[in-house]
């Protein structure tokens, strides 16, 4: 750990585990999620729903951390960067995954180094031996395979802050750019799936529904396409960041085609549009979630 610190210094694997523990109920959205869905379709990684995961991260907070180096006055942010290097369209050689966090997202309580992932040891893809994670903001955030940390008294400007996971409104120019940051409000319908063919009678419809806090006030959900909408019963058990759960019994259901939607409401009263906000690299996808399913006899 270096850069604008009172004092730099290497820390060990020992070092953080002796160091106060704490375990995180976190969900990672790829920005990416949902990227499918957009119109007119952008370029990238065609996600539909899968794009998200989430499990309990056991670390130590970065602002522990913050406190043994001490801070310089004038830090202005934190830049983690990861041990994987690869090549980057537009750019020369190879560059590593480097990304930076304000300071005062830095030093909240649940943005942690983290060693563990659901009690074990990370696995190698997910960022074995470190990963930062910073519940709340889509997964770009929390980098991987971390090998240091440096910070800077200037906004950081390297690719994947500057060019990747920024929010291109126009699509010929940069008008109007601005960062990726926080996990929209949005929901999935899992059960049934897209053009799903069911026997008539009685359904139940399931999904998920998260937040960048965690918190899901209420889930309505529409098996006419909009026209009427009914609360489903969603978990009370909901932890931390985590997803929650939520189901609505679909009764005496008669033969024909149908639109099922789910939106979400959140916490504050945040929710979903009813249409995505469009950008050209496709990221925070949140529209009212979609699936047709046709009903036979
Ligand atoms: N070091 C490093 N960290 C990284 C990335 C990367 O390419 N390198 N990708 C980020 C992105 S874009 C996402 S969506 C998540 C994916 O996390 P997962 O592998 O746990 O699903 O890791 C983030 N952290
Ligand atoms: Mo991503």
């Amino acid at each position: 750990m270096n850069g604008h610190v009172e004092n730099p210094r290497w820390f060990s694997l020992q070092d953080l585990y002796s160091l106060p523990a704490v375990t995180v109920p976190a969900l990672l959205e790829c920005a990416g999620n949902k990227r499918k869905l957009f119109e007119p379709e952008v370029y990238g990684e065609q996600w539909e729903k899968g794009a998200i995961s989430q499990g309990y991260w056991t670390g130590v907070r970065l602002k522990t951390l913050l406190e043994v180096t001490g801070i310089k006055a004038g830090a202005a942010e934190v830049v983690t960067e990861g041990m994987d290097r690869g090549k980057k369209p537009g750019t020369e050689g190879t560059v590593s995954f480097v990304r930076s966090l304000p300071l005062e997202k830095a030093l909240h309580e649940d943005t942690i180094i983290a060693y563990a992932h659901n009690n074990q040891p990370i696995p190698f893809k997910l960022g074995y031996p470190l990963r930062l994670i910073v519940p709340g903001w889509y997964a770009m955030a929390s980098v991987k395979w971390l090998r240091q940390i440096r910070v800077s008294e200037e906004p950081f400007t390297g690719p994947f802050q500057t060019e990747d996971y920024v929010y291109y409104p126009e699509k010929d120019s940069d008008e109007g750019a601005f960062p990726v940051t926080e996990i929209k409000t949005d929901s999935s319908i899992l059960q049934p799936v897209q053009r799903d063919i069911l026997p008539s009678g009685t359904h139940t419809i399931e999904g998920i529904a998260w937040s960048s806090t965690g918190g899901i006030d209420r889930v309505e959900v529409s098996t006419d396409g909009g026209s009427s909408w009914s609360e489903a019963e969603h978990n009370p058990d909901q932890e931390g960041y985590h997803w929650t759960r939520w189901s609505l019994e679909w009764p005496d259901v008669q033969p024909g085609e149908y639109t099922i939607l789910s939106k979400a409401v959140d916490a504050s009263g945040g929710t979903q549009p009813e249409t995505a906000f469009w950008n050209r690299n496709g990221y925070g996808y949140n529209a009212v979630d979609r699936v047709e399913v046709k009903v036979k006899e």
